[in-house]
């Protein structure tokens, strides 16, 4: 038996090196860092988006010791543009984290989400050997796992929706609500990361479809649908071991002997649902509040670059530059700069540095389906303390986080007065605990636990 996922991102990006010869590296983000060792256990096939070097259909991975196979489905520019930056990006993604005025809801783009769609399912029916379980990955995918029943009725087909499902009266301003939740009711198994998702989810079947739902099961046209609150883990212990080892502890004293103050840290790809210009905002009322805090604490802010074609996204850049500009013109003095701003990816053991050297890490998204920075940062810390926005879906399994509203910047800055004036017995009590439940369910066991449910094993 080999498993079959299906995600638009690639787990590994083709780079042509200099002798024409190509190398795969491993792209930046939560899912590849999930998936990939499952695949690499289990065997299969993954498929994916093919990015670049399109005349490549299929490779072995990981390169130099292959365990599954991927297949790269090919995506014109007008379906990239339609498809991923338009309909997925500017439809779905800020429909589902609850910013209604800035979604775009174009019938031509749903079109070509329609056609992309399809051709991902044709490519599953084309690989899939009898009895293969299929694993479906987010919203750019959703109608894959009806496109996939209607040919196959007995694949067992499972879905895992990696963003926040919004309450049923936000959902339907979608114009194609009936059609994306009959997409999806196409699966057998749904995973989402809260409970609070799995309601609206199960509210939106009654109130879009009629469908009648019995606990966590929606009944829809002769099938039974079990929708379930999975929250992502991550490779707690492989985080762990990284940040203790004597490369790492080296690397995060040089950052925090050349800040010469406190750090607070912040992660994130460069994305309007990450609050990031609320958390400089914060800051800068911090050091308003707080003058004896000037020259003693430094907010490096570390931005991955994210959909750069999209032009909200331009303008957020620019919004996050301009106040970084402004808060460091306004309170830097002798030599100390209250924020360094990064923009850039980072490998794996730059960041776990990172983590390792922040005193604070905030973790303050407007809306996030889950945060894996957050369960990140708290597996490498040694006595760092996490500030949580309640509107990620990790902060349900994090108690002990300090936890704010990033829409009250009073509450904000506070929460920054509190979290770096903790005693240190403290901080250590509430990271112990946070560390026990990220270990309780790693992303093995919520790979292995999906794919058992899926299966029935
Ligand atoms: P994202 O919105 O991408 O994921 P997140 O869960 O934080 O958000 O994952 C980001 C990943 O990218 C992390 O693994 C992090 O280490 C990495 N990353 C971030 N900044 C980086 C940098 N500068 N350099 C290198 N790596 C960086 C979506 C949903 C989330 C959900 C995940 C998984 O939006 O809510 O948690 O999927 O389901």
């Amino acid at each position: 038996m080999g498993l079959i996922v299906v995600s638009n991102r690639e787990p590994y990006a083709p780079r042509k090196g200099e002798d024409g010869q190509l190398t795969w590296r491993p792209s930046i983000g939560g899912l590849t860092a999930a998936l990939d060792p499952v695949l690499r256990r289990v065997g299969g096939t993954w498929i994916a988006w093919g990015e670049g070097q399109a005349e490549v259909e299929e490779v072995a991975l990981p390169q130099g010791d292959p365990r599954y196979r991927l297949k790269r489905v090919q995506l014109s520019e007008a379906e990239v543009r339609d498809y991923y930056h338009g309909f997925s990006n500017r439809a779905l993604w800020p429909m589902s984290h609850y910013f209604i005025e800035r979604t775009k809801y174009l019938s031509a783009q749903w079109q070509t989400y329609v056609e992309v769609n399809r051709r991902f399912a044709r490519t599953v029916l084309e690989s899939r050997e009898p009895g293969d379980p299929v694993w479906v990955h987010d919203y750019q995918l959703a109608l894959v796992p009806r496109l996939i029943r209607e040919s196959r009725s007995d694949a067992r087909i499972g879905l895992f929706w990696h963003i926040p499902w919004p309450s049923s009266e936000v959902f339907r301003t979608l114009p194609w609500d009936r059609e994306l939740l009959e997409g999806l009711l196409g699966a057998d198994l749904i995973g989402m990361h809260t409970p609070e998702y799995v309601r609206h989810f199960l509210s939106a079947c009654r109130r879009v479809l009629g469908a009648e739902t019995e606990g966590d099961t929606v009944h829809w046209q002769g099938r039974a649908v079990r929708v379930v609150d999975r929250p992502i883990g991550i490779e707690v212990d492989e985080y762990g071991a990284l940040a203790s080892s004597p490369e790492i502890e080296e690397a995060a004293d040089r950052i925090r002997r050349t800040l010469q103050t406190q750090l607070l840290l912040g992660v994130d790809r460069l994305d309007y649902t990450k609050g990031i210009p609320e958390r400089l905002e914060a800051f800068g009322d911090f050091l308003d509040r707080h003058p004896e805090a000037r020259g003693r604490v430094t907010l490096l802010q570390i931005a991955v670059p994210s959909r750069e074609q999209v032009e909200s996204y331009r303008q957020l850049r620019s919004r996050v530059e301009g106040l970084v500009g402004r808060i460091n013109g306004r309170h830097t003095q002798g030599g100390w700069a209250p924020i360094q701003y990064v923009y850039r990816g980072m490998g794996r053991e730059e960041l776990v540095a990172h983590y390792r050297a922040a005193d604070v890490m905030l973790v303050t998204p407007l809306r996030d389906g889950l945060n894996l920075v957050a369960k990140e940062f708290l597996a490498c810390s040694r006595d760092g303390v996490l500030v949580l926005s309640r509107f990620a879906g990790a902060a349900d399994e994090l108690p002990e986080a300090v936890q704010v509203n990033p829409y009250n910047p009073t509450g904000l800055a506070e929460a920054l007065n509190q979290a770096l004036g903790m005693s240190l017995e403290e901080k250590k009590a509430r990271l112990t605990r946070l560390q026990e439940r990220l270990r309780g369910s790693d992303l093995r066991a919520w790979a292995d636990g999906f794919v058992a449910e899926l299966t029935g094993a």
